[in-house]
């Protein structure tokens, strides 16, 4: 495979099902069946078998794994690529009808940040959009009179003016919250859904800001994970402009990953936010 337009095709049509799958199927949460007696499927277990089954039919794609996943599974071992991805990030915000995602982190050869040869997520609201990064470039779909027509080309600001700030405030690190109540003193707006595809999407759309999921005291390593959620998004803020750490200032992109489901504390913004970052941990 020369290019990637293969594996972007497999998600754009991965997207559409999804897409129906959300309009059409209903919500269940258990081991309750239809009226034909099919078993009913979670929605982010069937986003996943969607996935699963357009990826199969690449042979360059090497291996895949999933956020619904335990281990990674081999499609083709004459392949080249391995991709990662969340099929369906955010689903417990369905039944409130906010925006979901997907994300997908594509690896030349093994699953190391720096194996990274692009980053694609789909945005499932009122419209379905979607933004790759590749080949240095952030590009924005938004799919119209059926197909997706690019857009401009996506670049973050140096200073933004939104704050997406995650995890639960009751155990935040006092330097955190410092870090959060200082850039509302300073006027910024808060914008946090609880999807990280839309949240991290409105902060790129509008041109900058910060979101952060840090370490806490319930949750020492954070809750994205590293490979589904937090590499792939690391890869499109970095590729528009923006930077991408953890809690003890490296890059997010020059962390190791020894586990598929492993998480870290995450910060990903402008390059102003990320030197606040800095200076309220210290790092
Ligand atoms: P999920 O994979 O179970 O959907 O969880 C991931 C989501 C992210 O989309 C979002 O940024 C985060 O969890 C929100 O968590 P919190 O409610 O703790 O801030
Ligand atoms: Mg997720």
């Amino acid at each position: 495979m020369k290019t990637l337009a293969p594996i972007f095709e497999a998600i754009e049509r991965s997207a559409h099902r999804i897409r129906e799958a959300i309009t059409n199927e209903d919500l269940c949460y258990g081991e309750s069946c239809n009226a034909t007696g099919d078993m009913q499927l979670k929605l982010d277990i069937q986003s996943d078998l969607i996935i699963a089954e357009e990826f199969s039919k690449i042979t360059a794609i090497k291996a895949i794994a999933s956020e619904e996943k335990k281990e990674a599974e081999t499609l083709h071992p004459e392949g080249r690529y391995m991709i990662a991805y969340d099929p369906l990030d955010g689903s417990s915000l369905i039944d409130v009808d906010l925006s979901v995602g997907t994300i997908y982190g594509i690896y030349d050869g093994e699953f190391q940040a720096k194996n990274m040869l692009a980053a694609v997520y789909v945005v499932h609201g009122p419209r379905l959009e979607m933004v790759t990064a590749y080949k240095g470039g952030v590009r924005h779909y938004i799919f119209r009179h059926g197909r997706f027509q690019e857009q401009e080309t996506l670049h973050l600001k140096e200073k933004g003016k939104l704050n997406g700030p995650g995890g639960t405030q009751q155990y935040w690190p006092p330097h955190h919250k410092k870090l959060i109540d200082g850039l509302f003193a300073e006027g910024y707006r808060l914008r946090y859904s609880g999807g990280m595809v839309p949240d991290l999407h409105q902060i790129l759309i509008k041109g900058g800001g910060l979101f952060s999921y840090p370490g806490t005291a319930d949750k020492p390593e954070g809750k994205l994970r590293k490979l589904f959620e937090v590499f792939p998004f690391a890869f499109v803020y970095e590729t528009a402009g923006g930077e991408a750490i953890d809690d003890k200032g490296r890059r997010l992109l020059d962390l190791g990953c020894d586990d598929p489901h492993e998480t870290t504390p995450c910060f990903l913004g402008s390059k102003y936010e990320i030197a606040k970052v800095k200076e309220a941990y210290g790092v």
